[in-house]
């Protein structure tokens, strides 16, 4: 009885076109953050700012210029949280603000980090 003939996932040629993949989400995060309407800076453990108010469809761009890791929640009036993943040193997230109202933006890691972003 022959085997069926399945492609090994980890052949070098899937290997490569994952790359390939990786890469081109790559170019386009870095195409996204130019097209960033604000930017917020963490340094010292802290935001640049308390409040900021964007349009609605703005991308806010958060970049880190401590040393340490930050973890980013964008919290609605609700208190329904969207969790933008371990930021490490360097970096920079973006949120794209598709709804109106009040929101808090709090980082995971370090309590005292909080603004408010006010989407109108
Ligand atoms: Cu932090």
């Amino acid at each position: 009885m022959s085997v069926p003939d399945i492609a090994n996932p980890w052949d070098a040629a899937n290997v490569r076109n994952y790359w390939i993949a990786v890469s081109f989400v790559t170019m386009l995060a870095g195409g996204a953050a130019l097209a960033a309407s604000a930017e917020v800076d963490q340094v010292g453990q802290r935001f640049s700012r308390t409040h900021l108010s964007v349009a609605k469809g703005d991308v806010v761009q958060f970049v880190n210029h401590d040393d340490v890791t930050h973890n980013i929640n964008v919290i609605d009036e609700h208190g329904t949280a969207t969790d933008k993943g371990s930021q490490k040193p360097g970096t920079s997230i973006e949120h794209m603000f598709g709804k109106d109202g009040n929101f808090t933006v709090r980082c995971a890691i370090h309590p005292k980090m909080k603004m408010t972003i006010a989407v109108k």
